[in-house]
């Protein structure tokens, strides 16, 4: 057996839910296909999803092709939960980019390909909805090549397009035109297709379609499939792409047991339930298992087949199953020996928070227990109470989410809770170089080590870095054995002191480098280095500055043409920076930019201006320096941001 775990991703609406119950009808798993509209979907399964006809949670299901079994993530497409699309990318083998032949390329359908990109997971695209009125394909076609990929190739011809009669037939060998673009396509990544294809030779259509399964599994060339998920036109065809073109493997169960856990879930009595892909080794019942530092025993297997979750004895590498037991376990941790899972995140934070009150003072303590089970599932949330006030905040992603959590706080666990206005969460990032440093020995350094500290400006995207330009002999190696422990151990450090900038925000593309350290041997410990380095990086990203971000938004609004005025007086006061207008017919389209914490009102405000006909979309872009007067989040007492307060705060805390 080979085992393909498969994730449907897409803009919401665009037809992933549908899809996967077309695909588990067409592998015979259901004998009736569900609705999304009806809330009778198998992915679909919490009342909240099938009340509001979205998916909030990622869900799995299984089905055979062949000797490949397919393990379905159905993820939502809402850039409110695209948390949910995060957690599972660590986890797949392939993807298929659900787009709508009617709206096309849409803002959430790039934010999620430039991921897959850039993660290099093979990736089919699947233009769906063709039986509906407005479907074009070739111009869907078109707006993939110019915001998805260039190395795109459709694999097949649409009769009928725009009606429910729409058929889709697959190119073959005698398509001329399928062979030379596959050829053309092919030659830039392989030399051999390309010295032919120069000799002008035609090569064999075997030759070209093996070619085309080696480039899509390196998520060099995507093949383009398009369908019908309510007729399911060309659903059979997608079938073949799916097991010819991406990559399935055999997966180790004698090897030894690694895997990751991608969702975290309570059982009726409260237990908590692990999703695992396991891509080696067994995992049985009655198992210890070490996940995240520490050893559970595995109580229960379930592994997903032939549909949902059934209990087995054993989870063998490739699967996804979940497992029983493991009571201390968190979303991403790994399972046994940890894989290399790349970036931590893939997608960026929320960039909204809020204040979150119990509408009756006595279920304070409900409340918050309740938040912290909310954030098992997801960790992003980022409970959090304030030292002052002893308020408990969350960060979001926008406003359905927050209703969603108010909703499921009620269901779920009968608190009845208030939001508090929403703020936009900044980043800060250095200004310039700031360099530190305490010599162990000298007046105000409590601490018996020596360390110096270089912050300077990184580029966006890079974190926070700690780099080392000392001498191993500096290093207190009789404490952290290693250069790579004490890189280790220092970085986690750095990182945790950044949490909080000089106004208070996340320090972000930050790069940090030790420029001094020393050590009394055998008095220093690494307690001295890890409380004298907030001290010295505090210090040292003084002198640096920083500079407040707030994140910016992209959005495409379309609307009738006659509000174009009063929608652009609009954009103004909120600070949007709006692109060139294009009009087609009675509507226009406009994309631009907007900061993240004025989309909801552009929302409302579209809605009203246009009788609730303007459609928006927006999804995070990139940080901008705010203007005017930086804002500041209230500090915890976390970090020193003088020396006096921090060594108080020490001395306290001791
Ligand atoms: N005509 C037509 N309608 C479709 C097709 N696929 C989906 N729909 C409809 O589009 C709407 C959204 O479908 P879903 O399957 O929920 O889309 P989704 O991508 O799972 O949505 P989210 O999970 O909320 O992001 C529903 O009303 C479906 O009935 C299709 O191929 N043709
Ligand atoms: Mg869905």
């Amino acid at each position: 057996m080979k085992y393909l775990n498969l994730g449907i991703l897409a803009h919401v609406d665009a037809g992933k839910t549908s899809l996967t119950e077309r695909l588990l009808y067409a592998a015979g798993v259901i004998g009736e296909i569900g609705s999304v509209d009806e809330g009778s979907t198998q992915t679909d399964t919490l009342a909240l999803e099938r009340r509001r006809g979205i998916t909030i949670k990622s869900a799995v299901v299984s089905f055979d092709v062949g000797d490949v079994v397919v393990n379905l993530i159905d993820t939502p497409g809402h850039p409110d939960f695209i948390a949910e699309v995060e957690r599972v990318l660590g986890v797949l083998d392939g993807a298929v980019l659900v787009v709508s032949a009617v709206e096309a390329v849409q803002a959430q359908t790039r934010v999620l390909m430039r991921v897959l990109r850039r993660l290099r997971i093979p990736t089919l695209v699947f233009v769906n909805k063709v039986d509906r009125r407005g479907a074009d394909v070739d111009r869907v076609v078109a707006a993939v090549r110019e915001h998805l990929t260039p190395s795109v190739v459709a694999m097949g011809a649409v009769r009928g397009l725009g009606t429910p009669r729409a058929a889709c037939v697959p190119y073959g060998e005698d398509d001329e035109g399928f062979a030379a673009a596959l050829a053309d396509l092919l030659a830039r990544h392989d030399d051999g297709i390309l010295a032919a294809y120069v000799e002008g030779g035609a090569l064999p259509y075997g030759v070209l379609r093996e070619a085309l399964a080696a480039q899509t599994a390196r998520a060099l060339t995507h093949p383009l499939y398009a369908g019908s998920a309510i007729t399911g036109a060309g659903v059979d065809a997608l079938i073949d792409g799916l097991t010819e073109l991406l990559p399935a493997y055999a997966g180790d169960a004698d090897g030894p047991v690694s895997g990751t856990v991608f969702k975290v879930e309570r059982g009726p009595s409260g237990e908590k339930i692990a999703y695992v892909r396991l891509f080696s080794g067994t995992v049985r019942a009655r198992d210890r298992l070490r996940v995240g530092g520490d050893e559970w025993k595995v109580t229960a297997v379930e592994v997903f087949d032939n549909g949902s979750a059934v209990e087995r004895s054993a989870l063998p590498a490739g699967r996804i199953g979940r497992l029983w037991g493991l009571a201390g376990v968190r979303i991403g941790d790994p399972v046994g020996v940890p894989r290399d899972d790349g970036p931590a995140h893939r997608f960026s934070p929320p960039s909204l928070e809020t204040a979150v009150v119990p509408r009756r003072p006595e279920d304070k303590a409900a409340l918050h227990l309740a938040l912290t089970r909310l954030a098992e599932q997801d960790p992003l949330i980022d409970l959090r109470q304030d030292d002052v006030r002893q308020e408990m905040f969350l960060s979001l992603y926008g406003e359905v989410q927050k209703e969603v959590i108010q909703e499921t706080l009620l269901a779920d666990f009968g608190v009845e809770a208030e939001f508090r206005e929403t703020s936009t969460i900044c980043v800060e990032r250095p200004a310039g170089t700031g360099e530190a440093a305490e010599t162990v020995g000298e007046p105000g350094n409590p601490f018996m080590a020596t360390l110096g500290l270089r912050v300077e400006p990184a580029p966006p995207g890079s974190g926070v870095r700690l780099g080392l330009d000392v001498k191993i002999g500096a290093i207190p190696l009789y404490v952290y054995k290693t250069v790579e422990a004490f890189q280790e151990a220092l970085g986690e450090v750095v990182r945790e002191t950044l949490r909080q900038g000089l106004h208070g925000w996340e320090v972000v593309d930050c790069a940090v480098t030790v420029t001094r350290c020393g050590y009394v041997s055998p008095l220093t410990t690494a307690r001295d280095v890890r409380l004298l380095a907030p001290l010295v990086l505090m210090s040292a990203l003084r002198r640096a500055g920083t500079t407040v971000c707030g994140p910016v938004h992209r959005f495409r609004l379309e609307a009738p043409a006659d509000a174009a005025g009063p929608i652009g007086a609009v954009l103004a006061r909120l600070g949007a920076v709006p692109g060139m207008p294009e009009t087609r017919g009675r509507t226009y389209a406009l994309d631009g930019h907007i900061p993240a914490g004025r989309v909801h009102e552009l929302r409302l405000r579209l809605g009203s201006l246009t009788s609730g006909e303007g459609v928006l979309e927006a999804a995070f872009d990139h940080y901008e320096p705010v203007r005017g007067e930086p804002p500041a989040r209230p500090r915890t007492d976390r970090n020193p941001l003088n020396r006096a307060e921090y060594l108080l705060h020490l001395s306290g805390r001791a």
